[in-house]
């Protein structure tokens, strides 16, 4: 473990504290897996405990069954360019990244079944950056719980942060071996074996750490033209989630 001033120095130098550009960001990886004394203790044990849940053999996955599934047709094509992904709220270091700085950080992948409450399941393959190295950059602070998931559809979530920091919780980025489609969630989605499909965020914008339910300013405010689209089509208060605000429960595990 290293001093909080030091890691406050070694991120600075890597170009961590306002998003990262170019070659600064090679330093990233370096970085995970670095506590600092502001860091969530309750995080740090969770992140000790965790164990997988078994995965299948590659040659399991069943790309016909993964049926594309969302609230509306509307398939956001982000420009992966200069798309950013924002991690924000009650963090030591909030971060703006880039697909190049995600593609830097360590690949995850891993076969797991897609369950969707509306009566289908698909074995996948998911890679991309695991949801508890991001925690581990970002570093939440010690009253942190639970999240808040912006997708550029308009679909939100909130997520425990136990969930979050499960070894197979991951922002995917390939799905069975290729980038992911456009219609699966393109170029950053949720993917994990112990959360039903509707938690499972597609086109992934933005995630807001927070100590309690209360939905954090961008959802709230709704100036994304997205999200004011669809609660006004649904008719939603947005409190904890899309479907959650429709009845369907919240923690949602499998
Ligand atoms: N942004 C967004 N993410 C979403 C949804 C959605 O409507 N919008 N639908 C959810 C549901 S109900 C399921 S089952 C999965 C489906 O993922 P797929 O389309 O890749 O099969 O996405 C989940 N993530
Ligand atoms: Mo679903």
């Amino acid at each position: 473990m290293i001093a909080r001033r030091d890691f406050l120095r070694l991120a600075g130098g890597a170009g961590l504290s306002l998003g990262l550009t170019g070659c600064a960001s090679a330093d990233l990886g370096n970085l995970v897996g670095m506590a600092t004394e502001g860091f969530n203790q309750s995080i740090e044990a969770l992140l000790l405990k965790q164990s997988p849940v078994p995965e299948f053999a590659l040659d399991r996955i069943q790309p016909a069954e993964l049926i594309v599934n969302g609230f509306s047709n509307y398939a956001p094509a982000i420009d992966p360019s200069t798309f950013r992904l924002t991690l924000d709220g009650d963090v030591v270091k909030p971060l703006n990244l880039s697909m190049e700085d995600l593609y830097k950080l360590s690949k995850k992948s891993m076969v797991i079944r897609h369950v969707c409450v509306e009566g289908w399941a698909a074995i996948v393959q998911w890679a991309g950056v695991s949801l508890r190295d991001l925690v581990q950059l970002a570093q939440p602070a010690n009253n942190v719980k639970y999240v808040y998931i912006q997708s550029a559809d308009g679909y939100y979530e909130s997520w425990d942060i136990a969930s979050l920091v499960h070894p197979q919780t991951l922002l995917a980025y390939e799905m069975n071996g290729n980038p992911i489609p456009i219609p699966n969630g393109a170029p950053l989605r949720l993917a994990s074996p112990i959360k039903l499909g509707y938690k499972l965020s597609k086109w992934v914008t933005r995630i807001t750490f927070t100590s309690s339910l209360v939905p954090p300013v961008w959802l709230r405010d709704r100036s994304d033209r997205a999200l004011l689209i669809a609660t006004a089509r649904y008719g939603l208060n947005p409190v904890k989630g899309f479907w959650e605000d429709q009845g369907y429960e919240w923690f949602a595990g499998v």
